[in-house]
């Protein structure tokens, strides 16, 4: 079972890095916002580079750190954001479930991923704005399916920032899988100095969502 701790609390004995892409409006910003701080924004600018975010939840008594990073979609950044697959222990690879073009440009994200972040990464498929499925839906969630199967994926889930539905699940999944996998790695758990390495931010500048540059 897991549940939310106090942000002020350092005191973690694993630290994740989670890397969120994908094309650019599908609410990869929404998804962060809703899980970091529990509100949904109808309205806002576009990432412009990497936003970070930090969030502890506990998992089987143990205090799990998420460190996420918020890529921009936008092609204009691909070179930016991918400098940040570097390390990753996760990726979200995310596409609107109400745009199929979303959902097609997945394999290139896959793509980047293998090219850029370690081969050993987790990766979950997200389908996004699941409030709009009933009138608006485009991808079926059986090509999803499908394509996380055939891609190996850790899991698929269907999400709605807006109506807060597998927001909170999705990251627990992956934390559950990755504190599992790495236990497993390690042959038992050893101290938070030894089984965890923090990634160091890359030296590309870390811009901030919707500000003046
Ligand atoms: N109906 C609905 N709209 C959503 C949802 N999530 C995001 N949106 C809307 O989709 C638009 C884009 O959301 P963002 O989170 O900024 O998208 P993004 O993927 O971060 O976009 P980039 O930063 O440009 O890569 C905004 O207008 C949001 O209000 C959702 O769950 N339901
Ligand atoms: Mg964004």
């Amino acid at each position: 079972m897991s549940k939310k701790v106090p942000e002020s609390d350092d005191n973690f004995d694993f630290l994740f890095k989670i890397v969120l892409i994908g094309d650019a409006n599908v609410g990869k910003t929404c998804i962060v916002q809703r899980f970091k701080y529990g509100t949904f924004v109808e309205k806002h600018s576009s990432t412009i580079g990497v936003d970070f975010t930090l969030k502890t939840i506990e998992i089987e008594g143990k205090q799990v750190k998420l460190q996420i990073w918020d890529t921009a979609g936008q092609e204009r950044f691909r070179t930016i954001t991918q400098s940040y697959y570097r390390s990753a222990h996760g990726v979200i690879l995310t596409y609107d479930i109400t745009s199929e073009d979303t959902f097609r440009n997945i394999p290139r994200w896959i793509e980047d991923v293998k090219k850029y972040a370690g081969g050993q990464v987790m990766r979950v498929l997200v389908g996004t704005k699941l409030d709009l499925a009933e009138v608006n839906r485009q991808v079926q969630v059986s090509d999803a399916q499908q394509l996380a199967a055939a891609e190996d994926m850790q899991t698929y889930l269907e999400t709605s920032s807006k109506n807060d539905v597998n927001i909170e699940k999705m990251f627990i999944v992956m934390a559950a899988a990755l504190k599992e996998k790495h236990i497993h790695l390690q042959g038992l758990e050893k101290t938070k100095s030894e089984i965890i390495n923090p990634s160091r931010p890359p030296t590309v500048p870390v811009y901030k969502t919707g500000g003046c540059c």
